[in-house]
């Protein structure tokens, strides 16, 4: 069985979200596009609460950008974004939900971030997505949304660990880019872990699975 990962098309990383993705909307019709194409379809949802320590308000002193250190682990520092039952925080309204079997809520723990949509940044938990798709039989992901360089790209990594052929669909995702290049480094980074990078296209006319 194959799955479609949705990661964190919600409110707050749409342009004029609380960490605005630039051109982060254009990515929904491609979802729609492609649910049809998938056995299963899942989203991921960043849920946190109001006092995360991921939100630079959290610290004293400190700026959106900042890198602290938590709990033993480097944390750039945020906006106040997608707060548990905000509209932020809500996935985007022109989503096709009815397709979505099931959505793994992730960063509800205060002391720590969670950018992939399977474990915490510590991998001290999981959000029950990797069981989820063992139950389903799943041994091939398509990961896409938001952002590239963050929540896509820790997404993609940990499929990749968890021995799943992983595909990521390019032009399905868009980027933060704190620094300018961070999402062809992203895209690189997939690359040398062994992600199948593959457009949309190519999932819509069936080339993504002759791809090796
Ligand atoms: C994300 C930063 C903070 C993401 C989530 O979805 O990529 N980035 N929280
Ligand atoms: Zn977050």
């Amino acid at each position: 069985m194959n799955a479609l990962i949705l990661v964190d098309l919600q409110n707050d990383f749409m342009p004029g979200g609380a960490l605005a993705v630039a051109d982060g909307d254009a990515v929904v019709p491609i979802a729609n596009r492609l649910m049809p194409h998938f056995d299963i379809v899942v989203a991921t949802q960043d849920w946190h609460p109001a006092i995360h320590k991921s939100f630079a308000s959290q610290h004293e002193g400190t700026s959106i950008g900042d890198v602290v250190k938590l709990n033993g682990l480097e944390q750039m520092l945020w906006p106040d974004h997608c707060i548990q039952d905000s509209l932020g925080a809500a996935l985007h309204a022109d989503l096709d939900a009815g397709r979505i079997q099931r959505v793994f809520q992730k960063g509800t723990d205060i002391d720590i971030d969670s950018y992939s949509g399977f474990f915490d940044n510590g991998y001290r938990q999981g959000t029950g997505l990797s069981e989820f798709l063992r139950e389903h039989n799943v041994a091939d992901v398509s990961v896409m949304g938001l952002a590239t360089d963050y929540c896509v790209k820790f997404t993609a990594f940990d499929a990749v660990k968890l021995g799943l052929t992983t595909h990521l669909i390019k032009d399905g995702c868009r980027g933060v880019n704190v620094n300018p290049g961070d999402v062809d480094r992203a895209l690189e980074e997939m690359s040398r872990v062994g992600v199948r990078v593959v457009t949309a296209a190519e999932i819509q006319t069936g080339e993504k699975s002759k791809k090796t």
